[in-house]
């Protein structure tokens, strides 16, 4: 028929592709290259939105242009599906709901609308992480955490929700307050399960190097601050009265002769131990200070604009390097959980002790001049109009100037030692050294290191998660549940208060919570606490590629096969947890020897957030435009496309200021330009209108490299462009039955494929192809249609810039990979060395590791 119907083309289409399931992965005979293209798994919240919309529409593009390009995609989905929402659902309904419900309905609707959404997944592979088959495998992980000494239980002060009932890792707190609900987190002492990531902050932090240039450099920047590597030294001080020294961590043991006090946290046990080794009236105040402490937030201690208030312990250390006696102070500005939870105080060249120094008269002690010059070159002398020469250092102020005891002002940059023996002379960097060498040659102190990370806390006092497989014993041992006795599977809900009571709903499931020691048959207690949710999504993209795998959690030979995943897209707001902790779990996976890679996702793509009036959308602001209704009247392939118009990936769109009624229109062009051609004869493509081929061609030739650039909205641009020179090429000169119109109707159904791929399948049929056109390949551009740009590539080996290549702006991923390796200053880098992994992005990057 001749009427544009887009809801009966996409009932048709959806009907298709799901009897014919054309998008599976090929198999181990499939010897295609392989892509791994994976969006961030939903949460299996009630509402799909059109935060959702954007993310999925851009992971399809992706999927859909790497198998036009040849290759076979693997493009799963599954569901992230344990978490508080369901159990608050679950509360909400009263006694008997299940959480289970609510989730697997959510979880059957978001399916229903994928299918409408087009998404081209490989539904065979389908996981949801609260199926038992899924969750055993994070048992599985815990216990291969727990034998490596990665795993291990402590009590210490942990984050606590008044609200949630439940305890927050730190990356759950947000300026002080729970991510999720927004009440004020408090502190509580809990015995807790911890994951031993700051095992791995170094790794953590230097192989953020190889995704330079692969993931959005602010997510990079975000990482290594999260991690927080600092360097510098130890320092142990004798204290007056204690058989034990007490070490400092600090990054300018240079500055060691400066030091006129020293700090410990107020919290930390080493205080609450001075103190009371000290006077009644000291005791007292520590103690009246101790609990005026307690509400501030990290943050707010830190704030270098905050007064300073402490108490004076009236205690004393000795400083290792002269003898002599500094008081010892508590005050909140040291926190007691970084480096050792004290400090040794430099107020002249450290603005918070000078500050502090100035509220309570403690002495300044200048050791750097910093108006000396640093570098060893000569200056350059000038000559005034007298021929006299110019004093270079005629402006700078004098040292006594400067006094930081007088202007306030901590002198923090680089100078020269003064004051300190026999660093006198030296330049900060070299002082720095010194300091380390003598203090190691006297054992009074060592080269350290000090990082903000903490041990990723996974305990929760909640249902709805994955149960921990470890028992404890009536004689007070902690043994992990056998393998063969997983998964370890939740009780029923029914009967249980899931409501929060600040321990765990499954201590009340009195049958399941007996058990016996696997060692001596003697009963014993299950641990009723749950995994955080982030165990879960640590390792699934694993997971898919053998989710029905009943004997491992996946094959190696299909990591080495898939993994890692080539590209990675979400939101960004997941920019510091789940893929610091997925790339945690991926180096303890390379650890054990179960896959050969040590960074999870290659390259990352986050998408800008969906926002109506300017805000985000979200349930809470009653301003959320449902994905499953949006789909309604202009159709999923007008949402997709009017989503990927809007603008750059990376940026925010504002709802309302996508039109869904413009792309509709260009959609409807599209399939009428198809129609017209339809009846067109065998054509031969060199006797059509070179000015319409060329537009073609162009388009062929740039649409790979603007679709790897993630520069989608430009690529719907060119399609408009070219359908408008296609409509007037048939309303002059020879009409729909030039060969150059259809070639730009096929052209404009193949790559339409990525954005609106039911209506790109119309018109491939229409166009007399038999389906499906997301199969068909991408088709060569003619070069004598083109016209040259070039641009510089470069080539990176182990993180390291080791070559640059001119190269054509639309070169292909494939041939500059062969470029680069083939190029003299590459070769000569890898001085013979094996390429582990090659990551490309064309026209700019390629990231060479080796093994
Ligand atoms: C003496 C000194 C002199 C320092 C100087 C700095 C400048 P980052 O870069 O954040 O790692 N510090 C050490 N432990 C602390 C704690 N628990 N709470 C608050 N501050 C602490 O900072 C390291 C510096 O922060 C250390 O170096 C120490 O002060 C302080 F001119 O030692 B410094």
């Amino acid at each position: 028929g001749s009427s544009f119907d887009p809801s009966a083309i996409q009932a048709k289409w959806q009907r298709l592709w799901n009897e014919a399931d054309p998008f599976r992965a090929g198999g181990a005979e499939d010897t295609r290259p392989r892509k791994y293209v994976l969006g961030m798994f939903p949460y299996p919240s009630g509402d799909l939105h059109m935060g959702h919309a954007e993310n999925y529409a851009y992971v399809d593009v992706v999927a859909r242009f790497w198998r036009h390009r040849g290759y076979n995609v693997l493009n799963p989905i599954g569901w992230d599906s344990f978490g508080l929402p369901a159990e608050n659902a679950a509360i909400k309904g009263g006694a008997g709901s299940d959480p289970r419900e609510w989730t697997y309905r959510n979880i059957d609707q978001h399916k229903k609308s994928f299918r409408e959404f087009g998404s081209s997944y490989d539904w065979s592979r389908v996981l949801h992480t609260s199926d038992p088959e899924y969750y055993r495998w994070n048992q599985w992980l815990f216990q291969r955490l727990y034998e490596r000494d990665l795993a291990y239980r402590k009590e210490s002060p942990v984050n606590w929700c008044p609200n949630d009932q439940t305890v927050l890792a730190n990356e759950q707190v947000v300026d002080g307050h729970c991510e999720r609900c927004g009440a004020e987190v408090v502190k509580k002492k809990l015995t807790q399960w911890y994951f031993k990531i700051t095992d791995y902050a170094d790794r953590l932090l230097d192989d953020l190097n190889q995704l330079e240039g692969f993931w959005p450099s602010k997510v990079i920047r975000m990482q290594r601050n999260w991690i927080g590597r600092s360097v510098g030294a130890d320092i142990d001080f004798e204290i007056e009265g204690r058989a034990d020294k007490i070490s400092v961590f600090s990054t300018r043991p240079d500055t060691l002769h400066g030091a006129t006090f020293m700090v410990v946290a107020p919290d930390s046990d080493l205080a609450a131990e001075l103190a009371a080794g000290s006077t009644p009236e000291v005791q007292a105040a520590f103690q009246a200070y101790l609990e005026s402490v307690g509400k501030s937030t990290e943050i707010e201690r830190q704030a270098t604009d905050r007064p300073k208030t402490g108490v004076f312990l009236d205690r004393f250390a000795v400083n290792p390097v002269n003898g002599e006696r500094l008081p010892i102070w508590a005050a909140d500005y040291v926190l007691a959980d970084y480096g050792h939870g004290a400090v040794m105080a430099v107020p002249a060249h450290d603005q918070r002790d000078l500050d502090f120094a100035r509220a309570f008269g403690l002495p300044v002690k200048v050791v750097v001049d910093t108006t000396a010059p640093v570098t060893g070159a000569i200056p350059v002398i000038e000559l005034d109009a007298d021929g006299v020469p110019i004093d270079p250092f005629a402006d700078d102020p004098s040292l006594d100037e400067l006094d930081p005891a007088v202007t306030g002002i901590a002198l923090t940059d680089d100078g020269r030692l003064i004051n300190s023996g026999s660093l006198n002379g030296l330049s900060k960097r070299h002082a720095i050294a010194r300091a380390i060498e003598e203090l190691s040659a006297q054992g009074t102190g060592r080269a350290a290191k000090s990082y903000r990370l903490r041990d990723w806390l996974i305990s929760r006092q909640r249902f709805w998660g994955t149960p921990i497989p470890m028992i404890h014993t009536a004689d007070g041992r902690t043994v992990p549940v056998p393998d063969d006795q997983l998964p370890l599977i939740l009780p029923a809900a029914q009967g249980l208060d899931l409501a929060p009571q600040g321990t765990s709903p499954l201590g009340g499931a009195t049958e399941w919570m007996q058990t016996t020691d696997p060692e001596t048959g003697e009963p014993a207690l299950r641990d009723a606490d749950t995994m955080d949710t982030f165990v879960d999504s640590s390792w699934y993209f694993l997971r898919f590629l053998a989710p029905n795998d009943t004997s491992e959690p996946f094959p190696t030979a299909q990591a080495a096969r898939w993994a890692p995943v080539d590209s990675y897209i979400g939101g960004v707001e997941h920019a510091i947890l789940h893929l610091l902790y997925a790339r945690f779990i991926t180096k303890v996976l390379f650890d054990m020897g179960l896959i050969d890679f040590t960074e999870p996702f290659s390259s990352l793509i986050n998408q800008g957030m969906v926002l109506l009036d300017g805000s985000k959308m979200s349930k809470s602001k009653g301003n959320l435009v449902e994905f499953a209704s949006s789909m309604l009247d202009p159709g999923a392939d007008a949402v997709r496309t009017a989503i990927a118009f809007a603008g750059p990936v990376e940026d925010d769109i504002n709802w309302e200021d996508v039109s869904t009624t413009g792309a509709q229109k260009f959609l409807a062009r599209a399939w009428r330009v198809a129609t017209d051609v339809s009846s067109a004869p065998e054509v031969v493509w060199a006797e059509g209108d070179p000015a319409l081929r060329r537009v073609t061609h162009r388009l062929w030739a740039d649409a790979p490299g603007l679709v790897e650039q993630t520069k989608f909205n430009v690529v719907i641009a060119r399609l408009m462009e070219l359908v408008n020179a296609t409509r007037k090429a048939i309303d002059s000169g020879a009409g729909a039955a030039d060969p150059a119109v259809r070639e730009a109707a096929e052209a404009t159904a193949m790559i339409l494929d990525l954005f609106a791929p039911h209506m790109a399948e119309e018109m491939w049929e229409i166009l007399g192809y038999e389906p499906f056109v997301g199969l068909v390949p991408w088709r060569q551009a003619d070069p004598m249609l083109l016209v040259e740009e070039s641009v510089t590539a470069v080539v990176q080996v182990d993180g390291k810039v080791r070559g640059t290549l001119t190269v054509s702006a639309r070169i292909s991923s494939d041939e500059l990979e062969a470029l680069a390796r083939a190029d003299e200053k590459v070769v000569r880098s890898l001085a013979g060395r094996q390429i582990a992994r090659a990551v490309v992005r064309a026209p700019k990057v390629v990231s060479f590791t080796t093994a």
